[in-house]
């Protein structure tokens, strides 16, 4: 395979807008503007542990600055650079309650929804951690889409609406309508996933230059695997056919591959880069531990539905296990909750025949 070397992904985004000879840059200022804020929580996530010691007297760091929470900084860091970056009309993000508004007088055509820290509870325990995004076309002025159809058949100049504040109702939109999704892990590495619908690509941060280059081109991944990530914690929460899947996986079968290893970080970005890399699957069920949170724990809009984008891009496939595919659901509200089986295509596959009681 032809393999650029020093391809950065600036570039890769100009060549990635060169093949759509009708785009007007919009989306690549966008990916731009948020590698920027990305290469900032990556530098200070690298700082953690020195943030710490110099937070502790008085929490203000050797330059007068207030020392942050990471994910209050992660979360800061991307509203404040992307509120005025002029593409977009609406942000979310899961730290927030309501939706963000853009500056007055710099609103553009797309929509962004964000996890800016995710697997917060291992930053202090120096376990990878990521932040995921999303990003929409507006809907209309009335609210009502006009994208019938996957991204990919999207009319280009349809965005009637751009240059006035954007809504809810731009945000609430299906999975299978993202123009892009991606993640950054900050990891051994710092490493930038992404899709804008033709492949996934990842990239890996040279922090003596300071930019993304491309490191794993056209990932795939693979269609059938050996490992499954999961909290066995909540086995006691899980129903009888979620029990028999997982208890199946652990069998022995040397001719089909079982047992399958077992990989659980608890870091959602991190454990799904594993799987997508040496394939597997990752599971966040319904369970009946909350009654408040029957869907489990993940959020649709700000890890389910970007990293199914990513997953189908890459050749698997993201369902709840409940007859759903991940990116077919029409969002009600902004945090709402979703259960998410996600990975290597036939081991989705599998677990959907054991889920809905066929196997
Ligand atoms: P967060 O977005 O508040 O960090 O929570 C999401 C995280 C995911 O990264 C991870 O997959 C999951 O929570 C782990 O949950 P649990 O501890 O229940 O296994
Ligand atoms: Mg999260």
């Amino acid at each position: 395979m032809y393999r650029p070397l020093g391809m950065t992904v600036s570039r890769h985004i100009m060549d990635l807008q060169r093949m759509h000879p009708e785009a007007t840059g919009d989306l690549s200022g966008l990916l731009n503007e948020l590698i920027v804020a990305a290469k900032t929580i990556s530098a200070e996530v690298n700082m953690a542990g020195l943030a710490d010691v110099l937070g502790m007297s008085g929490k203000t760091n050797i330059q007068g600055e207030e020392v942050q929470k990471l994910d209050e900084f992660a979360d800061n860091t991307i509203k404040r650079r992307m509120a005025r970056c002029g593409y977009l009309c609406v942000m979310t993000s899961e730290e927030e309650e309501d939706i963000i508004p853009v500056r007055e007088g710099y609103e553009g055509k797309y929509t962004l929804a964000f996890d800016p820290l995710d697997g917060s509870s291992n930053i202090d325990v120096n376990v990878s951690i990521g932040t995921i995004f999303s990003i929409h076309r507006r809907k209309s002025d009335d609210g009502k889409s006009p994208f019938g159809r996957r991204n990919t058949d999207i009319e280009e100049e349809w965005h009637p609406a751009e240059g006035k504040p954007g809504s809810a109702l731009d945000i609430l939109q299906k999975g299978c309508y993202q123009v892009a999704a991606g993640y950054i892990i900050y990891g051994s590495s710092t490493m930038l996933v992404f899709t804008t619908g033709e492949g996934v690509h990842g990239f890996t941060l040279d922090p003596s230059v300071g930019e993304f280059y491309l490191s794993h081109p056209e990932i795939r991944i693979p269609q059938r695997s050996k490992y499954f990530s999961v909290n066995e914690g909540n086995y006691s929460y899980w129903n009888d056919n979620m029990r028999r899947y997982i208890n199946y996986l652990k069998e022995q079968d040397k001719e089909n591959g079982r047992p399958y290893s077992s990989r659980y970080i608890g870091s959602l970005v991190a454990d799904f880069h594993r799987n997508l890399i040496t394939g597997g699957i990752f599971l966040y069920p319904k369970d009946n531990k909350d009654p408040a949170k029957p869907s489990g724990k993940l959020r649709l809009l700000y890890e389910a539905a970007p990293l199914a984008y990513i997953v189908e891009q890459a050749g698997g496939r993201a369902i709840t296990g409940d007859g759903r595919e991940i990116m077919e659901i029409e969002p009600e509200e902004l945090h709402q909750r979703v259960p998410l089986i996600i990975g290597s295509r036939y081991d989705i596959d599998e677990a959907e025949a054991f889920l809905d009681g066929r196997k």
